[in-house]
């Protein structure tokens, strides 16, 4: 029987090097991770060895199984793709919001669920997690026995924290089971893994998938900066070094909501650049852009921009306490 890398789910194998789940043929009968996981989790070292997953590949292979299905996403990749794809499942289902700790101060747990049951239109249960002391882990395990659920899927984007989700709910089961491997990086967990926590309650952790449109999917798992700018007539705002610029009219002042570690990837630019694309945005309008963060404006206002219409969403703002 193939032995998987309880790291990364991936087939242990000693015949590729550059391929998952490589290990030396000598070490193959009792490794318990594969060379990558054991490197990556030991010296902090990076490899690539797959690309990331089509998300509608998984969810189609979900939907044909009847289990439930837990969804991670967390709040700055909060947006009507990644609902559209927890839409997209058919089995029955909870929407898991991670790394809500990171969310600045005024914007409250209850408002997050709100918010998303109002403009999402989500109807399927809404958890919270993140923070200290596993934060949310118990009530998630507490919600799944109450509705009888031993056994779920975890999905999510890459990153969203699914596999640290198995190993948190693992260490207040006091489970005795090889911790997966997890990683500020992208697509740490390249194969479908199965995890029996305790006789109640199995998790089988997959492989995140990425959004096709984000700008940029280099995330960190810092607190959400606030940059604000109050820009002049002739200037812009400049993002990921002059690949994008958006225009915003004299006299509104914004704030950049990002968690973006180089705060260089996102600049004033004291220019202003010809534009195509024409935004209206109301007040109390928020503009999203996938992979960046959320731009608050403080009125109504027109920008100009070159980012992708597919890259960009416009919706009412969790700012400002609407919706307490
Ligand atoms: N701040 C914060 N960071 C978290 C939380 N949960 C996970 N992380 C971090 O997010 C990063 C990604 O976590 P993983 O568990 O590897 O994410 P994943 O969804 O399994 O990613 P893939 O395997 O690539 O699909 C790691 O650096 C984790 O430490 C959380 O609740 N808060
Ligand atoms: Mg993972």
């Amino acid at each position: 029987m193939t032995r998987i890398c309880y790291g990364c789910g991936a087939p242990l194998q000693s015949t590729d090097k550059d391929k998952k789940g490589y290990i030396p043929e000598n070490k193959i009968n009792d490794a318990s991770y594969c060379m990558r996981c054991f490197r990556m989790m030991h010296y902090g070292e990076q490899s690539v060895v797959d690309t990331p997953k089509d998300a509608k590949e998984i969810i189609r292979k979900v939907n044909k199984d009847n289990k439930y299905v837990i969804f991670l996403v967390d709040y700055l990749n909060l947006n009507q793709y990644v609902i559209d794809l927890f839409q997209s499942i058919k089995n029955n289902k909870l929407l898991v919001v991670n790394k809500c700790e990171l969310l600045p101060d005024n914007i409250t747990y209850p408002m997050v669920k709100n918010y998303i049951k109002d403009i999402y239109k989500v109807s399927a249960d809404i958890k919270i997690k993140g923070g200290t002391a596993n934060h949310g882990i118990s009530s998630i395990y507490n919600y799944l026995m109450n509705n009888n659920i031993h056994e779920a899927y975890l999905l999510g984007i890459s990153n969203s924290g699914k596999s640290t989700f198995i190993n948190d709910m693992a260490t207040i089961l006091e489970s005795k089971i090889n911790k997966i491997n997890t990683n500020k990086h992208a697509n740490t967990t390249l194969d479908f893994m199965r995890v029996r926590l305790n006789n109640e309650l199995t998790l089988i952790d997959s492989p995140g998938f990425i959004i096709p449109t984000s700008l940029c999917n280099d995330v960190t798992n810092e607190d959400i900066k606030s940059l604000s700018y109050n820009l002049k007539d002739n200037e812009s705002i400049q993002l990921l070094n002059n690949k994008y610029f958006i225009n915003i009219s004299e006299g509104t002042p914004v704030t950049f909501y990002t968690n973006l570690k180089d705060n260089n990837l996102i600049k004033k630019h004291f220019k202003e650049e010809v534009l195509d694309n024409e935004l209206s945005i109301e007040d109390n309008q928020d503009l999203i852009i996938y992979g960046l963060g959320i731009i608050r404006f403080k009125n109504k206002t027109t920008i100009k921009t070159n980012i992708p219409t597919e890259s960009i969403e416009i919706r009412n703002s969790i700012f400002g306490g609407y919706y307490e």
